[in-house]
């Protein structure tokens, strides 16, 4: 029987540094023989990059905090079925830019959704597909402001005031600290080639229970 593969997540509020981290983690975890798979949330799927483009459009102003959450978990029910258990049953390890706990950050945080809510849409959603090892990369929300800022348009959600950053990332820290196996808290505050050695150092343990 193949071994069920690993789910590794990534998660952190604007600018925090995951696209940049991305690419050297799926370096590192290809050159130790891993079949990675990549994807992203919302999105990942056609449906779910459907879902985005919707979800994200600063024009879609009539979007209610309801309608979000669930299109949140539209797409993450799509993305769990289509793609990431039948990856994880044929041993493949996925690698994902954001999952459930950004649902808990930014609509449970950010837009004071209850999470009693949440957590019952994810039992529904995401069929006990859940992250052997989510990285959480945490920065102060003025430096990530910052960072972000020299891209492109704002998203419908990028545009939201300090304080729901703020929320955000605290609601983050809070399920960070009351999972601590499964979360790795990392500085993005550090240099790029920091961020990725402790991303690295904290993938080792999924090595060795695979072994
Ligand atoms: N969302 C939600 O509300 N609920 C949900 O359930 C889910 C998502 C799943 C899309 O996410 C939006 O969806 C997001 C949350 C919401 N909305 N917001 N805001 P996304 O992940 O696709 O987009 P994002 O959060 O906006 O990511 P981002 O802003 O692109 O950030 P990033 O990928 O973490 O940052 P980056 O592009 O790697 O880096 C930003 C800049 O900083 C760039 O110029 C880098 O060169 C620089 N950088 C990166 N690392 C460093 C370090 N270490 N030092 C210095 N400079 C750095």
């Amino acid at each position: 029987m193949t071994a069920r593969g690993r789910f590794i997540t990534l998660e952190g509020g604007e600018g925090a540094g995951k696209s940049t981290l991305l690419a050297g983690l799926c370096a590192h975890l290809e050159s130790r023989g891993v079949d990675l798979l990549l994807t992203r949330e919302p999105g990942g799927t056609a449906l779910g990059e459907a879902v985005r483009a919707i979800v994200l459009d600063p024009a879609r102003q009539e979007i209610c905090a309801e309608s979000e959450l669930l299109l949140m978990f539209a797409s993450r029910a799509q993305l769990v079925r289509e793609t990431v258990a039948p990856a994880l049953a044929a041993g493949r390890w996925v690698l994902c830019d954001r999952y459930v706990d950004a649902s808990y950050a930014y609509q449970g945080g950010g837009r004071g959704q209850p999470l009693s809510r949440i957590a019952a849409l994810e039992e529904w959603a995401c069929a006990g597909v859940a992250a052997d090892l989510t990285l959480l990369l945490d920065l102060p929300v003025a430096d990530g402001r910052a960072r972000a800022a020299g891209r492109g348009a704002a998203d419908r959600i990028e545009v939201e005031a300090d304080g729901f950053f703020e929320r955000v990332r605290a609601a983050y820290r809070a399920r960070a600290a009351a999972e601590p196996r499964r979360f790795r808290v990392i500085d993005a505050g550090q240099p790029v080639e920091a961020v990725l050695r402790d991303a690295v150092a904290a993938t080792a343990h999924l090595f060795e229970e695979r072994a």
